[in-house]
């Protein structure tokens, strides 16, 4: 199934000639790496492309190759003439927030997805929940459309499939992963100056951060889940170009006996809205709980974004958790 998709989604591609690309709200690796992947293949086949986020890039991924290719969301991109619209690493088109205003009906949608909760809102849906991430679809479009890859290409698309797999940890890592990460590292990546780029480049006011966030982890169900708050007080004080929240997670879903680790984060433009984050050590379905909620994503690694206070969404979403515990 997922193979016929592929091919439906390399036709679109063929057929159309002028693409909007964008993905998700606060990109992180995999939907920066998917997009300027997807950008560079199309730049390639002698495209016209251009790539629209709501969010700017977080400063870990300055040193991505394209990223200035990467417009803003504004209203007067209406103007543009697209006749695709490639959406990446989103379970529904109101993931990429505001960019969802650029896509009307009349222009056809690629949905390029690796979440099991996706909603297949596309005119051509290619969703593989086996896949690690979009960027490895993405790899696999290159070889459909044999396209070659090159160091450029080689870097986007190794950096999405390291970001999505916590560095080729997680159960999403396959023998396929470990394949195409092999063949793009022949493209001479330099892997420690990568992995340094994006893991150990933390800005020191949000180290600080970062400790105070971890003096308040707390703990429940008998430890079975853990859990942070990051409310707006603390939030004025970090760097906003860092994303902080794959730090805090993996570091709380590592502790002894957890089955689910939960982080809510005060929305500071928006009042009364908490972007909840959550991870499963794999017993718990944290997308199901997200779905609980009009979020989703995988099974150990989902989120969703609930309105109300703190303290009342933090309740009802771990009372939920607590009903999937092993
Ligand atoms: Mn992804």
């Amino acid at each position: 199934m997922s193979r016929i998709n592929l091919k439906k989604a390399a036709a679109a591609i063929k057929k159309y000639n002028r693409f909007l690309i964008s993905a998700h709200t606060s990109p992180e690796g995999d939907a920066l790496g998917s997009e300027l992947g997807l950008y560079y293949l199309l730049k390639k086949l002698g495209k016209q492309a251009v790539i629209v986020n709501e969010d700017p890039l977080p400063s870990e991924y300055f040193f991505l190759p394209g990223k200035e290719s990467i417009k803003l969301y504004r209203p007067a991109l209406k103007d543009i003439n697209f006749d695709c619209a490639v959406i990446l690493d989103c379970t529904d088109l109101g993931r990429t927030g505001e960019v969802s205003k650029l896509i009307n009906n009349t222009l056809s949608v690629v949905n390029i997805d690796h979440h099991i909760s996706n909603k297949k809102f596309g005119t051509v849906d290619w969703v593989d929940p086996k896949s690690s991430s979009a960027s490895e679809m993405v790899f696999r479009l290159y070889k459909e459309m044999h396209v070659p890859f090159d160091a450029d290409a080689a870097l986007l698309l190794y950096v999405g499939m390291m970001t999505d797999t916590g560095s080729f940890r997680y159960s999403n890592t396959s023998v396929f992963t470990h394949k195409a990460a092999g063949e793009l590292l022949r493209f001479g990546l330099d892997v420690p100056l990568v992995y340094r780029n994006i893991y150990e480049k933390i800005p020191f006011t949000d180290i600080q951060l970062l400790i105070k966030t971890l003096l308040h982890i707390h703990r429940t169900s008998g430890g079975k889940i853990a859990w942070v708050e990051l409310p707006a007080r603390l939030l004025r004080h970090k760097k906003l170009s860092f994303d902080l929240t794959d730090h805090i997670l993996s570091f709380i879903r590592g502790i002894k006996d957890i089955q689910a680790a939960a982080l809510f984060k005060e929305n500071l433009g928006v009042k009364n809205e908490i972007r909840v984050n959550l991870r499963s050590t794999g017993l718990v379905d944290v997308n199901k709980v997200a779905q609980a909620f009009g979020g989703g994503g995988h099974r150990t690694a989902s989120g969703c974004t609930v309105s109300g206070k703190l303290a009342d969404v933090r309740k009802k979403v771990i009372a939920k958790i607590r009903q999937d515990l092993k």
